[in-house]
């Protein structure tokens, strides 16, 4: 059997953090490499004076790892500049917000190749490599350069941007083109693969090939949508446990008798959250008889703390949630508990069973896994509504939730009063043909979609015709 050796940015192995905002990424990659020989190569997180090229192999909870550590520059250029003030705005609709400095790509191609060097010598003829996310999209061409012949294949945690945004980006086509180094590259949503292939089409002069690949010259990508899941069992079996009994039994004292409507994100602004209270304010202020009947959780983890959008966002909504409260607050109710931390999983599965409403709503998402956590939380004979953006990728396969344009305040509003006054048997159908999908297209499924393509077997090229 070939090993798999799955290369990210940060090493984060699930259950080794306990109870930060651990992203999506690391749960569903801890999960899939428990099953599977190989290593998890990426950053360490950690500062290094003068980068070495040292790699540190660990064991963790039953899954190898093997990190280097990188330079102030580096960390400054290629993660806090070209990964989060270039990419990731970019990658979620906001050029207003992307940084397009020399700098930053600079030590992002450094970067890349550093990991490309010290990965090298570690492969094997028979390996498969598995690189993950925005930050790297150059290793599978950084390899190729140093001769690496294995299979290397891509996944895209984040969206694909339209192609007119996307040419905003100097150095665009030199990117697009060098993704062609990946035998397979995966997206979440057949719209951000089209968005890829119309890019590669258009502006490289790709021709289409085979079972909806495309070629450059010789060099031919296969394309494979595979929509993230969660690990369904994992989190059922959790929400069953004793500490999410607890946060749940907790949750419901606190709420006396009120319906509660939560949020889980990362404190990020492709997550929505500005325009997320500004709907739970309008629904305050349209509903005067249902306000003291509803409260909003609203738990938001910092994120990316060095970077000025992020502070800002912090600022704004820290502004937000006091207007709302001093607005309509009354001596025996908070409408907005909006907490800044992290809590352990087991608590944020007795958290989501608790809410009678899951509020999803981020402007851009690549896929959305609290949307999936929120759904497998729920009592199947008194589930809760999922209220989804339509602009998460999750909404192309959760159709049967309640989806809205994040951006309208007043379909949000309206969105929370008709979850609210939902009858039970409607819930019930919806969340049963939502479970339906989360239990089916779980994170295992993604997995082994994704490495089947990528060891180019017969079931994965079945499916990749599929979507
Ligand atoms: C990226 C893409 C894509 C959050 N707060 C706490 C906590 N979390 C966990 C959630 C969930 C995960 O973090 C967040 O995953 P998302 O998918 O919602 O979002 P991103 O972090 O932006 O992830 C996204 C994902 O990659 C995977 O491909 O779906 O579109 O942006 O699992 O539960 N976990 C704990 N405490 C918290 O307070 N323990």
């Amino acid at each position: 059997m070939s090993r798999m050796i799955v290369v990210s940015n940060r090493v984060q192995v699930s259950g080794s953090d306990a109870g930060g905002a651990q992203g999506g990424l690391a749960v569903a990659l801890s999960a899939a490499l428990r099953e599977h020989q190989g290593l998890w190569f990426g950053w360490s997180g950690e500062r290094t004076d003068t980068f070495s090229g040292h790699i540190d192999f660990r064991r963790e909870q039953g899954v190898t790892t093997a990190t280097i550590d990188l330079e102030d520059q580096d960390i400054e250029e290629y993660y806090d500049g070209y990964a989060n003030r270039t990419l990731w705005p970019l990658f979620h609709y906001r050029i207003d917000l992307a940084e397009y400095e020399r700098d930053f790509a600079g030590g992002y191609a450094r970067v890349n190749a550093r990991f490309a060097d010290t990965l090298r010598p570690l492969l094997e003829t028979d390996d498969v490599v598995w690189v993950q996310d925005y930050h790297l999209l150059l290793v599978g061409a950084e390899l190729r350069r140093r001769g690496c012949r294995n299979r290397i294949g891509f996944f895209l945690h984040i969206p694909w941007p339209p192609k007119r945004l996307l040419s905003t980006l100097p150095g665009a086509d030199a990117l697009v083109r060098a993704m062609f180094a990946y035998d397979v590259i995966g997206f979440h949503t057949r719209e951000w693969l089209e968005s890829f292939r119309e890019y590669a089409v258009l502006e490289l002069g790709a021709v289409p090939v085979g079972n909806g690949g495309l070629a450059i010259g010789d060099t031919t990508v296969e394309l494979l949508v595979a929509p993230i899941g969660i690990e369904t069992a994992d989190f059922k079996a959790a929400v069953e446990g004793s500490i999410a009994r607890a946060a749940f039994r907790q949750m419901q004292e606190s709420a006396n008798g009120r319906a509660m409507i939560i949020g889980v994100d990362r404190l990020d602004y492709s997550k929505g959250l500005e325009e997320r209270f500004a709907g739970y304010e309008r629904f305050l202020r349209d509903c005067p008889d249902q306000r003291k009947s509803v409260f909003l959780l609203q738990i938001a983890p910092p994120s990316r703390a060095t970077v000025e959008s992020y502070r800002r966002i912090r600022a704004t909504l820290d502004g937000l949630s006091g207007r709302i409260n001093g607005a309509y607050a009354d001596v025996d109710w908070v409408p907005l508990r909006y907490v800044n931390r992290g809590y352990p999983r087991e608590v944020l599965a007795g958290f989501y069973r608790a809410a009678r409403i899951g509020l999803v709503t981020p402007l851009r998402d690549g896929m959305n896994l609290v949307a999936k956590e929120y759904v497998a939380a729920q009592d199947p004979d008194d589930p809760g509504v999922l209220i989804l953006s339509r602009f998460a990728g999750a909404a192309a396969q959760l159709s049967d939730a309640v989806l809205v344009n994040p951006y309208s305040a007043e379909e949000l509003s309206d969105a929370i009063g008709r979850a609210l006054s939902m009858r039970r048997a409607e819930r019930i159908r919806r969340w049963r043909a939502l479970m339906a999908v989360v239990e089916r297209e779980d994170v295992i499924w993604w997995r082994r979609r994704c490495t089947e393509a990528l060891l180019g077997t017969q079931a994965a090229a079945e499916e990749i015709r599929e979507p």
